[in-house]
């Protein structure tokens, strides 16, 4: 993802260079570019997406929301051809390390009604020994032949790792020493006072900076991605583990992995501004930006001026260059974005269209683009929708194909513009106030995009002046395919209640 200089002398540019060994060898090698500033993640919790081996569903119990329910590797292979048909070029999966097999009690808050219930490791962050694979996912043979399926239709995989603790009660518990000289830390800590060394989550706290732990869990986790090919890492718990173990890290998955092996931080409550310093010292590539999914929420109900909202969107753009901001809707750690916006699918695809028209690495929550009914934790990690289709665990639950028709759309808008990948942002200003309206254009490209957006439960007009670019242009509406003339240096456009729309420069002037 970094920009690199092209050898010199090297007459054939690397990008046909690669495309050519691609088609020669696809079964052998992935297709997919080291460079992710162009892809969308999708992000899987495998025990909840598609069961393809019944074999391996020891103790599951679909009716307990904290229970294993049955997905596994093998399924979610099978699963990959829909997600490239909806445009996926990335797959990011939770942690697939051997989970503590006991399970504890658990409470959901009162106003979602479920009763107390266990909670397992069926979301694979409770690891009891990193260098075993756990048996309800599948194989290591299982997840290499993920990988390289994944790889055969152009989606990288990101392999979520945990570095920061074990799973409570695990064999770890053996490395413990009274007087706190052992693997695992002795005492609570305070997360507030000091991230490193506390318990997150009561979680049990390596001693990270103690050679021997660091290298176990390194080791661990680097001949795992080495085994099964895949293209990253996402970092679990970022902000809990020492700068030092960082920057060996990063070291260690370029020397021992590949040099573009790409890394993703949970830095919790991260943004442009928060991750500068990780950029600014090289230790990852990429960090989620957690003010993302709040804001567009916050800007769909109405809250603030559109304009405000505009403002904070070029912001994002402050990102170091050669880096990226990661930014989703949901999360396996915070309530469904339809679930906030009061079940509104108007409200929600307006915070899709800015997703995939802004600038970083969109990822996208299993199922969010079938409209899949789920609410706060626990119950944000429903199983994968599947209506009709024979797929367990999910069989018979609602989805919405129209969502998914409009998710699928985005993306091909997406991916059909470098304007939206990587072009830089211009907030439009208008005398109407609840409409928003920016543009995107890459340079490089010759490429642009408006973006118009009515919040408003009332139908009205946007009109716009645009940036010369635009005057006299032939221009696409890439959601509705209505004709739209751009003449005399100003867009004026019906909006819809509650809608998006986005146009795009297709030609050169008008009538030439
Ligand atoms: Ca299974
Ligand atoms: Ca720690």
């Amino acid at each position: 993802m970094k920009i690199r200089a092209r050898p010199g002398g090297f007459s054939i540019p690397r990008g046909v260079l690669w495309l050519l060994l691609c088609l020669l060898f696809s079964p052998v090698i992935s297709c997919a570019s080291s460079d992710w500033s162009d892809d969308v993640v999708y992000f899987v919790l495998i025990d909840r997406y598609a069961d393809g081996d019944s074999a391996n569903n020891r103790g599951v119990e679909r009716s307990n929301p904290g229970g294993f329910h049955g997905g596994d590797l093998k399924g979610l292979t099978q699963r990959l051809d829909d997600l490239a048909d909806l445009g996926i070029t990335a797959l990011w999966i939770n942690p697939v390390q051997k989970q503590i097999p006991q399970s504890f009690y658990a409470n959901a808050p009162a106003k979602l009604g479920i009763p107390e219930f266990r909670h397992f490791g069926f979301h694979g962050y409770w690891i009891d020994d990193f260098r075993a694979m756990e048996a309800h996912f599948g194989s290591l043979e299982e997840l290499k032949k993920l990988v390289e399926e994944a790889h055969k239709r152009n989606i990288k995989v990101l392999l979520d790792v945990v570095y920061n603790h074990a799973g409570y009660a695990s064999s770890y518990e053996s490395r413990r020493t009274a007087d706190g000289q052992g693997w695992l830390r002795i005492g609570e800590g305070n997360c507030e006072v000091d991230p490193v060394t506390c318990r997150v989550g009561g979680l049990p706290d390596f001693r990270t900076e103690l050679p021997e732990v660091r290298d176990y869990l390194l080791q661990a986790n680097i001949d795992l991605a080495k085994q099964a090919g895949v293209d990253g890492f996402r970092l679990d718990t970022f902000k809990h583990i020492e700068t030092d173990f960082w920057l060996e890290h990063r070291r260690r998955t370029r020397a021992e992995i590949s040099k573009d092996f790409f890394l993703l931080a949970e830095h919790w409550g991260g943004d442009a501004k928060s991750l500068d310093p990780f950029f600014a010292q090289d230790e990852v590539d990429a960090g989620f930006d957690f003010s993302f999914k709040g804001s567009c929420e916050a800007f769909v109900n109405g809250r603030g001026r559109a304009i405000a909202y505009g403002s904070y969107l070029g912001s994002r753009h402050k990102v170091r260059k050669g880096y990226l901001l990661a930014h989703y809707l949901s999360s396996h750690d915070e309530p469904m974005a339809l679930y906030n916006l009061n079940s509104n699918k108007d409200k929600f695809r307006i915070c899709a269209a800015i997703q995939m028209t802004s600038l970083g690495l969109p990822v996208i929550y299993y199922g969010e683009e079938v409209a899949r009914a789920g609410s706060e934790w626990p119950l944000n990690r429903t199983n994968m929708p599947w209506g009709e289709r024979d797929i367990k665990p999910g069989r018979g639950a609602a989805r919405d194909e129209t969502m998914r028709d409009f998710y699928k759309v985005l993306l091909h808008i997406r991916h059909d513009h470098p304007a939206l990948r990587r072009g830089d942002y211009t907030l439009l200003s208008g005398p109407q106030e609840p409409v928003l309206a920016y543009i995107r254009h890459d340079a490089a490209s010759n490429d642009s995009v408006l973006i118009l957006v009515n919040r408003d439960d009332k139908e009205l007009t946007a009109d716009f002046a645009l940036p010369d670019i635009w005057s006299g242009r032939t221009v696409a509406d890439e959601l509705n395919n209505k004709p739209q003339a751009i003449s005399a240096g100003r867009i004026t456009s019906p909006m819809a209640p509650r809608s998006v729309r986005i146009f795009s420069i297709v030609s050169g002037k008008a009538g030439h």
